[in-house]
């Protein structure tokens, strides 16, 4: 009985979290494995899951079997005056070959995606994203370079349909078809920006840069969070893309031009884009100043009345 339930309850299980993966990338109740892959890193990311699910399930399997076959066939009442062996040369050999082949077999795969997901050589855009105590703040170089703040939209804001604790009020825009370079840090502690329909999860470290790409297979809003622990609302600064065709993002881009302010404050955006880093030059604009001068302000307080507690 046993034998025929478990079979059935893996396979609904399965289709449970076949069901999830049919809607964008957002997570879902039940749901079970990875969001439906929406870049090339990702799609490379689940195959080699997959793969690895294949050799721990034979390994899984040949280990019990041989296990259960020694139980049986070498147990007492079948062999009352055991074999005295201790050395067998060739056996010796291929239990130490084996698992060196089935490590070799999965390195190979592993360190190509590894160079695969670190940079992309001939990006067409770049999307600067900043880590803050805890909201994120983006920057286009490469379209004017402007900028913009990126908060949750509390629940008492929510909308019917919007997503609690993923929807924001200004989602990041991004062209499908097209190989985006990702630039990350912080300005105040660690933080990670992760997307897991692109593959990505990149610590953002203050006076560091680091680098992630993506190139969205297809159009749709794909949500992520913060995935560093960096504070008492580490839990409340998501992360919504919006991939759009690429005209739209001209479209949209004409628009946030005029609707969001400059990162530079009038430099030109190529001087900013080599400047890299959270520029301690980077003159914001007033109101920003003043929201990120709060928000900072409130973090460094709650730090200090987070280590006074824990005294
Ligand atoms: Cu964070």
């Amino acid at each position: 009985m046993i034998f025929r339930t478990v079979p059935a309850v893996v396979a609904v299980l399965f289709i449970l979290g076949a069901g999830g993966a049919v809607s964008a990338g957002a997570p879902e109740p039940w749901q079970l494995g990875f969001q439906p892959p929406a870049s090339p890193v990702m799609t490379g990311i689940d195959d080699f899951h997959n793969f690895l699910l294949w050799i721990i399930i034979l390994t899984a399997l040949f280990v019990t079997g041989l296990m259960l076959f020694v139980i049986i066939r070498f147990r007492a009442k079948r062999n009352p005056v055991p074999k005295r062996t201790t050395h067998n040369t060739a056996i010796e050999v291929i239990w130490t070959l084996v698992p060196i082949m089935i490590l070799a077999v999965i390195a190979v795969p592993s360190f190509r995606l590894l160079y695969f997901m670190d940079r992309i050589e001939v990006p067409e855009m770049t999307l600067k994203a900043i880590g803050h105590q805890w909201y994120w703040t983006y920057e286009y170089p490469d379209h004017g370079n402007f900028t913009f703040d990126s908060t949750m939209i509390p629940d008492e804001d929510i909308k019917p349909g919007q997503m609690r604790l993923l929807e924001v009020d200004n989602r990041v825009v991004l062209p499908v078809d097209t190989n985006i370079r990702i630039l990350m840090t912080s300005t105040d502690v660690i933080h990670a920006w992760a997307v897991p329909a692109f593959g990505i999860k990149t610590d953002t470290i203050p006076g560091r840069l680091n680098e992630s790409w993506v190139r969205i297979d297809r159009e749709g809003v794909y949500y992520g969070q913060c995935s560093e622990l960096c504070g008492i609302y580490h839990g409340f600064m998501p992360i919504a893309v919006e991939a759009v065709s690429k005209e739209a993002f001209g479209k949209w881009v004409e628009t946030a031009k005029k609707k969001f302010a400059r990162a530079d404050g009038g430099a030109p955006a190529a001087r900013v884009a080599r400047a890299g880093g959270p520029s301690p030059r980077r003159p914001a604009t007033p109101a920003k100043r003043g929201e990120s001068g709060s928000r900072l302000g409130e973090a460094s307080g709650g730090a200090r009345a987070g280590r006074a507690g824990g005294r």
